[in-house]
């Protein structure tokens, strides 16, 4: 398992001397300034590619960019309209440069207009740490009473309706501003800025787009990226709905193992892959995930290690960030299935026997809840992540462990 670490360019306040004191093996990043659907340059992969290499005073950092996260997926591509010709064939020029530059991972989503999507980016823990959080009855609070989408009441039950009703009426302006800034504003590598104007446009737009619809443009963008991205021998991963539920009244396509078998299947090459994202997935109780990543570790090219909390049973329910190996869902269970992949991996005499992860997300702790970097992603609440992942791994992989 290749420790990998998130790394947002030169403005997060975690640095590249930061994640090499953490231990970490390799870089992810994406060129977040590029407007989506333009090309990423050699020049501007090259130029990340330097500011990874050098710590602060110069010295070599022995890092290098070896995951992209994200290269987004335009909202033409998804609705397949406006520009979506031009988008691929920018998205298959991308692909190119990224590969002459010797980056061979590829993260995306499929997520319509948002990406991730939290209520809270500080909900504080009974021992003092903070984390994000996703409160279903503020949810409906926001889609309700403060983006007022029309066809809203229909997707909550009555309980939830009177519930969302009274949570709004103790919300000041303030209050307000703060949720909708966390929906909408677009949380850390979120490919777009929104305000509520621009989501209600795109809502209007996707209004008549079904599952089937949005499910067959994702694999008609595959059918066109795919087999370049063999050719160049880069592994696209496609990142699960967090959270994994419709939202907004939007179709959801990447939410379940059964979701992923029919993509995988329709395009049925080793690039089209997955990037298994446990706490976007752990968000739903009937995803199971190291049966997942049994069941579909041949494509999975890329790791979100991360724990969540449910607060309730349902389908669609509130949750929050919890520690690595708290929350729902069996980390030391879902490592062990990893480390049988990649054995089987290398017993196949697959080049790529090492599955990149990074330690995803992580709550803010000591030092972080003053220094202030991205929401989510802390140094000290993730390196504490990372390290009792490194702790699972190094046990599990120890030669008086029987792995099976
Ligand atoms: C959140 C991230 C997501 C992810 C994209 C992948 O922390 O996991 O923003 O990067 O959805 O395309």
């Amino acid at each position: 398992m290749r420790q990998t670490w998130r790394w947002f360019g030169p403005k997060d306040q975690v640095s590249v001397d930061d994640m090499r004191q953490a231990g970490v093996e390799g870089v992810v990043s994406a060129l977040h300034h590029m407007p989506t659907g333009d090309i990423w340059t050699s020049a501007e992969i090259a130029q990340r590619q330097t500011e990874i290499a050098r710590q602060a005073d110069g010295t070599v950092s022995g890092l290098a960019w070896e995951v992209v996260e994200s290269l987004p997926v335009s909202e033409d591509i998804k609705k397949q309209q406006g520009e979506w010709r031009l988008h691929i064939a920018n998205y298959q020029e991308s692909l190119r440069n990224l590969a002459a530059a010797g980056i061979k991972v590829v993260c995306y989503n499929f997520m319509p207009v948002l990406d991730w999507t939290r209520t809270d980016i500080a909900f504080r823990l009974s021992g003092g740490a903070t984390c994000m959080r996703f409160d279903l009855v503020d949810f409906a609070a926001f889609d309700l009473h403060i983006l007022k989408r029309a066809s809203a009441t229909a997707d909550y039950s009555q309980e939830l309706l009177e519930s969302a009703a009274k949570r709004f009426e103790t919300m000041d302006g303030d209050a307000q501003k703060n949720l909708a800034r966390n929906v909408v504003y677009g949380l850390p590598g979120a490919a777009e800025t929104l305000s509520l104007e621009d989501v209600r446009h795109h809502l209007a737009e996707y209004a008549m787009l079904s599952e089937e619809t949005l499910r067959n443009n994702l694999i008609a963008f595959l059918e066109q990226v795919t087999p370049l991205a063999q050719e160049l021998g880069v592994k696209l991963g496609c990142h699960p709905d967090d959270p994994p539920f419709p939202l907004l009244g939007l179709p959801r396509i990447m939410s379940t193992e059964t979701h992923y078998r029919a993509v995988m299947a329709a395009v049925d090459l080793l690039s089209n892959g997955i990037t298994l994202c446990s706490g976007s997935l752990g968000a739903r109780p009937d995803n199971d995930l190291p049966g997942m990543m049994q069941r579909l570790g041949d494509r999975v090219h890329f790791l979100h290690l991360r724990n969540v909390t449910r607060e309730s049973r349902d389908i669609r329910g509130s949750f929050y960030e919890a520690e690595h190996l708290g929350g729902d869902t069996d980390m030391v269970a879902l490592v062990q299935v990893v480390l049988n992949e990649e054995a089987r991996r290398r017993a196949a005499g697959r080049i790529d026997s090492s599955i990149p992860f990074r330690p995803d997300h992580g709550q803010d702790i000591l030092d972080d809840l003053h220094r202030k970097a991205q929401p989510g992603y802390p140094a000290i609440g993730r390196l504490k992540g990372l390290a009792e992942l490194r702790g699972v791994m190094t046990a599990l992989s120890h030669s008086g462990v029987n792995l099976t």
